[in-house]
Order: structure tokens, then sequence, then C-alpha cells
């Protein structure tokens, strides 16, 4: 499966776990480095020496490379962006903003830069700026969403740039992999199917609320606020929504999701936490290791893939 993804990381699949807050640790990332993908530290909001802790953790889990996202509405941001040169960490993709600030030292110290985009404009202004990949995320993901789905936003971007991109957003299996190919892209960003694998630590109900999710079971809320984040439904999606849809001010939503996320990931409460995953979690059934994970896509994706030519 090698393509310029493959060749830009230096890994075996371009398979890349997305950088997911709470939820993508030194465990996870390492363990799907070692299967041969490119695994990712999530740095979401937390202070730059965590980070710098995981990634050392990583680097004595595996010799592979690994990489760190960093989500740019951190008030750490700043720091975390300095931390990628110190530890030498090869490859960083950003989420939820512009990292153009950080994009010169990044680039000046080798280090491979993939921004997450959610727009044809913003994907050519990386390209511009010089990133070397961009995360193409369709509104089927988890989390922070943007406006167009996976199947027209990745066509789109890839027609607009020349540097490879990734499509990330309702995939889960082989035919997901495959679809992305056949859209333009060059690899794919996972993130729901790696919450419920072996070596991803969060909290137990965590994984099986994604095991038992249908597919009509995620919502979106904050559209009202500018930050809509997708999440299973539960009771703390069923009382945002009301109260956003009577017009609700920023401040009273907030107390609904402060900490939302935590509470899911660490403490288990899957009823009043913010359970975020994407709309493909109806297709994740069954718990197995990082390796079997990556195997097993891998197999079903060649499979498909036989005789088009599109990777060797
Ligand atoms: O970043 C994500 N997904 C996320 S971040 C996150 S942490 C969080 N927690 C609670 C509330 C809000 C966030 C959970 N999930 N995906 C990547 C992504 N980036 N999707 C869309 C974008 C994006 C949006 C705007 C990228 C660039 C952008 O540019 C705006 C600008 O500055 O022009």
């Amino acid at each position: 499966m090698k393509t310029e993804i493959t060749r830009l990381l230096g890994i075996q699949y371009p398979i890349i776990q997305g950088g997911m807050a709470w939820v993508a640790e030194s465990h996870l990332a390492a363990a799907v480095s070692e299967a041969g993908g490119l695994g990712l530290i999530g740095a979401a909001s937390a202070p730059a020496e965590w980070v710098r802790r995981q990634v050392q953790k990583a680097k004595e889990l595996t010799d592979k490379p690994f990489g760190v996202n960093i989500m740019l509405m951190s008030p750490y941001a700043d720091e975390v962006a300095k931390v990628i040169v110190e530890e030498n960490v090869k490859v960083v993709t950003t989420g939820a903003g512009n990292p153009e600030k950080y994009l010169d030292m990044w680039k000046k110290n080798g280090v491979k830069v993939i921004p997450v985009v959610a727009s044809v404009a913003m994907a050519k202004r990386m390209e511009r700026m010089g990133a070397d990949a961009v995360v193409a995320e369709g509104c089927e993901s988890g989390g922070h969403v943007g406006e167009s789905t996976t199947m027209t936003l990745v066509p789109q971007v890839a027609d607009a740039v020349q540097i490879p991109v990734v499509a990330a957003g309702g995939i889960a299996d082989g035919r997901g992999i495959a679809a992305a190919f056949m859209l333009g892209a060059k690899g794919v960003q996972m993130g729901t199917h790696f919450v419920v694998t072996d070596e991803c630590q969060v909290h137990e109900n965590y994984k099986e609320r994604i095991l038992k999710a249908k597919d009509i079971d995620t919502r979106v809320t904050g559209r009202s606020t500018g930050h809509p984040v997708r999440a299973l439904r539960n009771e703390m999606t069923r009382k945002y929504l009301e109260l956003e849809s009577r017009g609700a001010s920023f401040e009273e939503l907030e107390t609904l999701t402060l900490g939302g996320l935590r509470k899911a990931v660490m403490d288990g409460d899957v009823k009043n936490g913010s359970v975020m995953a994407g709309q493909i979690a109806g297709l994740v059934k069954e718990k197995m290791s990082c390796e079997e994970l990556i195997k097993r896509l891998v197999q079903e994706t060649d499979a498909l893939m036989k005789g088009t030519g599109i990777y060797e």
C-alpha cells in the first residue's frame, strides 16, 4: 500500500489514527505506529508538559514515526508548538483553526505538517503556506465538524491542491478506505474505530456506547454557538439541543459541555458527558488490537483495490 503519504511519512500503510482529544495518548499512538500506520497523540487543551511526557512515553514504546495533533483553540497551543520541535516529533497535524503562525518554525526544523481542513479554501491556503499534505475532514466525523461531507469535500480538495490529501470522516473499514482512494485521497485518517481497540485507554463505558451505537445515533450540538460538535446522543445532547432550540445563551450551553469529554472518557459518565464519535460508529461492532484492526483494514482494502493501479 505505497502512496505519497506512506513515502512522505515513512510508514507502511497510509492509515492515520485521529488525534482525538483526551483519547489519543501514548499507548494508542505507539500501538498504531507499531502496526504500520501513523499514531497521533492528541494535545487537545492539555498543558505543554503533559504533551512532552506523552511524546517521551511513545518514544519508549515504539521506534516508528508517530505524530502530535495540536488543537488550535487550546490556550497552550503556542507552547505545544515548541514542544513538537524540542522533542523532535516527526509529524504534526492541526485541528479547529489555522496553524499559519507555526508553519515556518516547524518546516525549518524538518517537521512534516499536515493541517486538518474542512474546506477547499483552507486547503489551498495551507498548500501555499508550505504544508506537506492536508487531511480533508468531512462532517461525518466525531468532535468539531465543518459543513461538507467527506464524499463532497475530498474530491474537491484533491482537485484544488497538488499536495497529497488524506480523507477523514465516516471511514471505519476497507470499503471506506477504497472509496477514499477513488475520491482522490492518498491516505485516510480514522478516529472512531480506534477508540474501541484494546490499546485505547478510554473508560469501558465509552467503548460500549460506540459498539452499541446505531447509524442514526449521533447529534451535532453547538451549531448556534459556532462550535458544532458531533457526539453520540444521550442526556447531555438532548438537554443541549432543547436549550439551543430555545435560543439559550453561549454561557448557559457551555455549562452542559464544560469538561464533558473528560467526564465521558475518564469517568465513564456516558449519560451526562460528551461521547464524541463519528457517524460511522454504527459500523463498529468488534473490539480488537490495533494490529488486528490495521491488518483487517489493509486486507479488505487490497481486495477491493486489486487491478485499479491506484497504489503499489
Ligand atoms: O479539530 C477537529 N476535531 C475536534 S477538536 C476537538 S476538541 C473540542 N472540544 C470541545 C469543543 C470543541 C472542540 C474535538 N474534535 N477536527 C479537525 C477540524 N478542523 N475540523 C474542522 C476544522 C477546522 C475548522 C476551521 C480547520 C480549520 C478551520 O479554520 C478556521 C480559520 O481559522 O479559518
